[in-house]
């Protein structure tokens, strides 16, 4: 691959506030709602274990379902809450960006955040050679 230098942390993150740039916020309300299968607004463990498959290409341990539900936001049956995954992001995303970058481009996203309708393996970059008239 390529040595690029891609500051991950500013890609994702305002280096001011800490907080998500607010495409960031757009890509995770989108991936949300992708794995919402039923669209009750939160994700039961069959929700989430089909993100955990499409990111990371097998399913959670168990114990790390426990964690996940004992650590963020979840409503009354233990579903995670979109603020919830937002914190599981977040909390990711501090420490290592770069690993937040690689579960965008799992689920269709570039280097600049733009869902990219085909998945393919190649890093051709893209020069649009805009004409200026
Ligand atoms: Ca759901």
């Amino acid at each position: 691959m390529a040595t690029e230098t891609i500051d991950h942390f500013s890609i994702l993150l305002n280096g001011d506030t800490d907080e998500f740039l607010p495409r960031v916020e757009e890509i995770l309300r989108e991936i949300f709602n992708r794995f919402d299968k039923d669209k009750d607004g939160v994700w039961n463990t069959k929700e989430i274990q089909d993100f955990a498959e499409a990111t990371n290409g097998r399913p959670f341990d168990d114990s790390v379902i426990d964690e996940i539900t004992e650590s963020f936001d979840v409503d009354e049956k233990d579903q995670l809450t979109y603020k919830g995954f937002y914190q599981m992001y977040h909390i990711q995303t501090l420490s290592e960006p770069e690993e937040t970058l690689n579960d965008f481009k799992k689920h269709g996203y570039d280097n600049n955040l733009e869902l990219v309708t085909s998945r393919t393996h190649d890093e051709t970059p893209k020069t649009p050679n805009v004409a200026e008239e």
